[in-house]
């Protein structure tokens, strides 16, 4: 029983770096490691629709790691009403958003296309 339990413990130890690993090392070969730090944040997406009025984008957008969120069409709130001047319907965008008391806000946008 003993040496089950042993091996369970050492197979998980192996398995978990080796799935962690090998994104973080291959990003991290290209880029400083602040840029590494400040990409990894990043999500990829399509700008649906952008409501200057009410300071709102709706994005549909791939998994958001930071967010633990899987891909879907969603309305974000944004940090700075400037933000909004950087895309427009349509655009492929990088972005970073973060989760805050009034919803989920983006940070940081720009176009891809
Ligand atoms: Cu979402």
């Amino acid at each position: 029983m003993e040496s089950l339990i042993t091996t369970t413990l050492l197979l998980a130890a192996i398995a978990a770096p080796a799935l962690a690993q090998p994104k973080a090392e291959e990003h991290s070969a290209h880029h400083p490691a602040s840029a590494a730090a400040a990409s990894a944040d990043m999500a990829d997406g399509e700008v649906r629709k952008v409501d200057k009025g009410s300071a709102k984008i709706t994005i549909k957008h791939a998994e958001i790691k930071s967010l633990d969120m899987p891909p879907m069409t969603m309305v974000f709130q944004v940090k700075e009403l400037a933000l909004l001047d950087k895309v427009k319907a349509g655009d492929k965008v990088r972005f970073v958003a973060e989760k805050t008391a009034t919803g989920y806000v983006v940070t940081m946008i720009e176009a891809t296309n």
